[in-house]
């Protein structure tokens, strides 16, 4: 008799234990039918039928997310504030294209490999496509990104115009490893250059082990083909490496055993540092984190319960750790990642805010599977000096004013 003088209050509480579990299933049996059928809801004469299925989806007519074109019209920034989990649907992929979007016919389509190899060779897009494929989820960055963070910094500013040179696809396509192999990469040989078919031919050298390890040509993107503006037929994909460097619309690959020195990576693409040097072939992505929410133009309307959101990313591997500080830096606490945690890829990372009132600085850091953690802005300056134009990854800062105004501020 015990039983049926359980309380729902109990039985809740009990279900979280093992043994509880095992009450439940006894009470229940005599309980819950009842609670659990729901009455047959008849056709609503009143409404008139919806839209029959259709060939093409599209977004609810209230969602209107949208790129913007920002530097004269060579870029367009994701709106990262808008998206959810980690990956940025094709439509809103950030753009950076150096002389426009080309058009070309994947039946014309040709990739020539040679060089450096033992039996030169041109794969149409069939013949890439015959080769057994790989699908994996990776962030692709502009090293330009954040450059809006860097100097002369204007409060109203969105993390779309900060870093929405940012995005997440899944990449399909053939590693570049099983090409080399088919062609025979010949000994000695130690750098790739990779040339794009558009009207900038953009070329950039790239150090041989890349393809070895995880570099791909891709033709996919988040199920389909890649997108114009994404390299359409198919691009050189670097996971965790400069934007750049991820030559698109490429047609050929020049196997060799030194850097061709393109304008690219002498010009451009370097960075020069506060003691007269520069650094140069500075591929990889460090460890950089942003908060989503609250951003400006946000104005929270209560004190109370927020949840803080953002995305961090590293080009060394995963992210193993976001910390977040809600008073400025003296404090640190950490972030609640959301699986999945994956290498080389945007984790999306969560902080539950109890905001007390009154101005406040929110600051994200992120750590790497490397040990590498974020720095500051000082840091970064003073290691690079302020002539620098890429590699924008220290810790951003929300300053949170006392009437919930959000904006776009320095550190601390
Ligand atoms: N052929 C070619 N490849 C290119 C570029 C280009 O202008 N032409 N821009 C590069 C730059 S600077 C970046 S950041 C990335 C941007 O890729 P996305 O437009 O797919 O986002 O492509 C790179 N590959
Ligand atoms: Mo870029």
């Amino acid at each position: 008799m015990a039983d049926a003088s359980i309380s729902r209050r109990t039985l809740l509480a009990s279900a979280a234990s093992a043994v509880g579990a095992h009450a439940l299933s006894r009470v229940g049996r005599a309980q819950v039918p009842a609670q659990a059928t729901h009455p047959v809801v008849p056709p609503d004469p009143t409404k008139v039928p919806g839209s029959p299925p259709s060939q093409l989806g599209q977004r609810s007519v209230f969602e209107q997310p949208r790129r913007i074109p920002i530097g004269n019209g060579h870029s367009s920034v994701a709106p990262i504030q808008d998206l959810y989990g980690i990956v940025t649907p094709a439509d809103l992929h950030f753009e950076r294209h150096h002389a426009g979007v080309p058009v070309i016919d994947p039946q014309r389509y040709k990739l020539l490999i040679h060089g450096m190899v033992e039996r030169p060779q041109v794969f149409d897009l069939d013949a890439l496509k015959r080769f057994p494929a790989v699908s994996r989820m990776h962030f692709l960055e502009c090293s330009g990104n954040g450059t809006p963070s860097y100097r002369g910094i204007r409060p109203n500013l969105s993390p779309q115009l900060i870093d929405g040179l940012t995005s997440t696809s899944e990449w399909s396509g053939v590693p570049l490893a099983v090409l080399f192999r088919e062609v025979g990469v010949k000994p000695g040989a130690t750098w790739f250059l990779a040339e794009g078919d558009d009207a900038a031919v953009m070329t950039r050298s790239i150090p041989i082990d890349k393809a070895w390890d995880d570099a791909l040509i891709a033709y996919g993107q988040n199920g389909e083909a890649l997108r114009p503006e994404q390299g359409y037929p198919a691009r050189l994909f670097l996971p965790g490496w400069e934007g750049n460097a991820n030559v698109k619309w490429i047609r050929r690959i020049e196997i060799a055993d030194r850097p061709f020195m393109t304008r690219e990576e002498t010009s451009k693409y370097s960075d020069p540092l506060a003691d007269g040097t520069a650094r140069l072939f500075s591929f990889v992505m460090d460890a950089k984190s942003i908060i989503t929410f609250p951003a400006y133009p946000v104005t929270l309307p209560d004190r109370g319960w927020w949840e803080i959101s953002g995305i961090a990313w590293s080009g060394r591997g995963r992210i193993t750790r976001v910390e977040v500080s809600t008073d400025g830096g003296k404090r640190w606490e950490a972030a609640e990642l959301q699986q999945p945690v994956l290498p080389k890829c945007h984790t999306r990372f969560r902080y539950l805010w109890n905001w007390p009132g009154g101005a406040t600085t929110l600051l994200s850091r992120a750590v790497d599977e490397t040990g590498y953690v974020q720095p500051t802005l000082e840091h970064l300056q003073t290691a690079r000096g302020l002539g620098t134009a890429y590699h924008f990854n220290h810790i951003r800062a929300w300053r949170v004013q006392s009437d919930g105004a959000v904006t776009f501020g320095l550190e601390g």
